[in-house]
């Protein structure tokens, strides 16, 4: 069954000067990464909120990192799908444009994304509990659980934003100027329950852009849309891509 993609949507995409793009775990469905709200086989048991603590790290960073390392193994066979890619595209097509993600799998970049933040850091990328070095660590599995600073011996513990901790200042500044300027904000796969992120549509909204949501399901950003394109986002940028006359 063919989406039906409203006209004034289209011509909004043709005219947009200045574009800002939130995205969550629902970009990388189609890819394969399990969302936060699909419960995962042997991690049912645990909620994010439980494990992506810095209180759960401190009480047992071998489980968290079995954790991380579980993830790091799924994710990374994994390619973008055609939602990744129509959003690599629109940066190219677009005067001023920057994608905000909370993702942390690293697809966005592999569709070749570029201008973007990651508000909620990198499963890529690991941080010395004691120097602060962050370094991209791409082993999988890794040799050890959990991995240790191999300049200090300190725990290593991954470059993410835990719940209860700050976001970068640097991607947050910048997503909240996006969202403040640009005229049209588009919103894929995300629930709208973590915050700072979750503000950033509002905030675009009151500055007077055009909210555009792409979400199977209703979320609390829904309300917020001009335009509510209820489907998964790969098949809906498909049918988007096919009426701006993109090839992905
Ligand atoms: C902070 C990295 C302050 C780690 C993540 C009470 C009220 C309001 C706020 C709070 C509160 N209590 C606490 C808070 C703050 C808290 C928060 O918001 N909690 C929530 C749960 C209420 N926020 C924080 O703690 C943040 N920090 O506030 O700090 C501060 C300031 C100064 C000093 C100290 C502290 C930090 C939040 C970041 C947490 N880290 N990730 C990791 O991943 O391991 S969050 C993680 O979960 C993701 O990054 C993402 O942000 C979030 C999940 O959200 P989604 O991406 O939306 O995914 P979800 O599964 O929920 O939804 C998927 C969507 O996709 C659905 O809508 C679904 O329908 C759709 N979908 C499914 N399939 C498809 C699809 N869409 C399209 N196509 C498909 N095929």
């Amino acid at each position: 069954m063919r989406l039906e993609i409203p006209r004034e949507l289209v011509k909004a995409l043709n005219e947009a000067e200045k574009v800002a793009v939130l995205t969550g775990a629902g970009v990388s469905a189609e890819s394969g990464v399990p969302t936060f709200r699909g419960k995962e086989g042997l991690w049912r048991r645990y909620s994010p909120q439980e494990l992506a603590t810095p209180e759960a790290f401190a009480r047992d960073p071998q489980l968290v990192w079995e954790w991380y390392n579980w993830r790091r193994g799924l994710i990374a066979p994994l390619e973008p799908n055609p939602a990744h890619r129509f959003i690599a595209r629109l940066e190219k097509e677009v005067p001023w444009f920057l994608l905000i993600t909370q993702n942390i799998d690293g697809l966005h970049q592999k569709a070749g994304s570029v201008r973007m933040v990651e508000l909620h850091g990198n499963i890529w990328k690991v941080r010395c509990t004691k120097e602060g070095t962050v370094k991209e660590d791409r082993r999988v599995p890794l040799p050890e659980i959990p991995p240790r600073c191999e300049n200090c011996g300190a725990l290593l513990r991954p470059h993410v934003v835990w719940f209860g901790e700050p976001l970068p200042v640097d991607a947050l500044e910048g997503a909240m100027e996006a969202a403040e300027n640009c005229d049209l904000f588009l919103v894929v796969g995300t629930s709208g329950v973590v915050y700072p992120a979750a503000a950033l549509p509002q905030v675009a909204r009151s500055h007077g852009a055009l909210v555009v949501e792409i979400d199977p399901e209703e979320t609390p950003l829904t309300s917020l849309a001009t335009w509510s394109l209820q489907g998964k986002a790969g098949e809906v940028t498909r049918e988007l891509a096919r009426e701006l006359g993109w090839e992905l």
